[in-house]
């Protein structure tokens, strides 16, 4: 079969791009590796930067986020004896809203059946063909075991870390940056509302926690654990109490509510980067190209800037045949994906405890510079809160 742009990956960075596309009208075909159900299933992200909610309001997504979305103007950031509470709207006028990954996902998923174009669920051995030429492909076994091949102008590789679509490019003419971490979040979903009206991010001895919500009446919270820890040494009590303890449940009043526990799992913490992100015909972005430690609530929010650029790059390639915004597309989105890499790794190496008592000296006086400097805290924000799609770095 034939059309404009192959998009290899359901997830937000394909659904996304798909929507935008589309609204210029030009046609592509989706290819994802799951069934929606699955993709649907997973707990991701919580946290949109407010440039992501302007991309998905002006592309006509963003109804459901506005309704039930939280819209928050801040973070906490703890540590024993002290929460601050950091200001974005006051230090940048920029806010952040919370709204889960899922939803979004429903909301681009729902989008697409409307635009009634072709989507190939449980699609198995994908390969990428011919690439380097100006007529790619994208050949696929369906869900009904009939091979199929897509023949379009480009194909966007939004497949994820694990995907097909990076590891089409030839090994020489790909740089990867690569830092792993000695330590993983365990996430759970909390049937309970949240104890919080903002997200706390907890400097502890015993490990860094996070208190997070994806409703009024859902929490989502994180702990430190060790990059090899075992969930079966995790029963609910013990998960609790370490939350109470390293989120301060006692202090000043402050009380940690507790609930049924759902969705429990060890998540790794990488940084990850691939360059460049675009190969002849093919143009990487989100996870496939680049993955970044959760701390900096950035992973969605890259996605969707990459996909907000690479659709104007597609939209000028394949409506005016002109290369220049495609011949672009590698070098500006990693400066932003640079920024947030730099930012994830900052706000990791601050608030994820080791046993070095030098190392946890130098991270309570950087959160109290941050807590005490109108500068530093301006710095945390912007980069939180307030990076645009197209991130300058410097003047040009
Ligand atoms: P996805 O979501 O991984 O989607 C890729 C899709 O490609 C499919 N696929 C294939 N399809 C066809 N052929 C193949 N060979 C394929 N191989 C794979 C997969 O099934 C999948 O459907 O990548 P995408 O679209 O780039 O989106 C990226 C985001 O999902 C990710 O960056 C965020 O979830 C990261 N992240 C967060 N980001 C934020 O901006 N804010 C947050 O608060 C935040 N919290 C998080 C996070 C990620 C987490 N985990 C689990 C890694 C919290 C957690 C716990
Ligand atoms: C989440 O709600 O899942 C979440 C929020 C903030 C982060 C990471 C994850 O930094």
């Amino acid at each position: 079969m034939r059309t404009e742009v192959a998009i290899v990956g359901a997830g937000p960075a394909g659904l996304l791009l798909a929507h935008l596309l589309a609204q210029d009208g030009i046609e592509s075909v989706l290819i994802e590796a799951r069934t929606p159900d699955y993709v649907l299933g997973r707990l991701r992200a919580g946290v949109l930067e407010s440039s992501t909610v302007d991309v998905l309001t002006r592309a006509g997504v963003g109804e459901r986020l506005h309704r039930e979305g939280m819209e928050h103007s801040g973070i906490y950031l703890q540590w024993p004896g002290r929460r601050h509470h950091l200001d974005f709207v006051e230090l940048i006028g920029e806010s952040v809203t919370v709204y889960g990954q899922t939803e979004l996902t429903r909301d681009l998923m729902d989008a697409r059946q409307r635009a009634g174009q072709r989507s190939y669920y449980e699609a198995a051995d994908v390969v990428l063909h011919d690439i380097d030429s100006e007529a790619p492909s994208a050949a696929f076994t369906d869900a009904t075991g009939v091979r199929r091949t897509v023949h379009a102008a480009a194909i966007a590789g939004c497949d994820g870390f694990h995907g097909v679509s990076r590891t089409s490019i030839p090994a020489a003419r790909q740089r990867i940056w690569e830092r792993t971490y000695p330590y993983a979040w365990l996430g759970v979903l909390a049937a309970v509302p949240p104890s919080t009206d903002e997200l706390i991010y907890a400097w502890h001895p015993e490990g860094f926690a996070l208190h997070s919500m994806r409703s009024e009446s859902t929490s989502r919270l994180y702990l430190q654990v060790d990059a090899a820890e075992d969930l079966a040494d995790w029963p609910d009590e013990r998960i609790w109490d370490a939350l109470a303890l390293r989120l301060g449940h006692g202090q000043d009043g402050w009380e940690l509510e507790r609930g049924d526990l759902t969705g429990k799992a060890v998540l790794p913490m990488r940084s990850f980067v691939s360059a460049p992100m675009r190969y002849g015909r093919l143009f990487l972005a989100g996870d496939a190209a680049h993955i970044v430690p959760p701390t900096g609530a950035k992973g969605l929010n890259l996605a969707v800037a990459d996909v907000t650029l690479l659709s104007r790059a597609l939209r000028a390639l394949v409506r005016e045949g002109s290369t220049r915004l495609a011949d672009d597309y590698s070098e500006s989105a990693l400066r932003r994906v640079w920024r947030c890499t730099h930012f994830s790794w900052w706000m990791t190496s601050m608030l994820h405890t080791s046993r070095d008592e030098f190392d946890s000296r130098l991270q309570l006086s950087q959160l109290e510079w941050v807590a005490s400097s109108t500068a530093a805290a301006t710095g945390l924000a912007e980069n939180y809160a307030g990076l645009p799609i197209e991130f300058q770095g410097a003047p040009s």
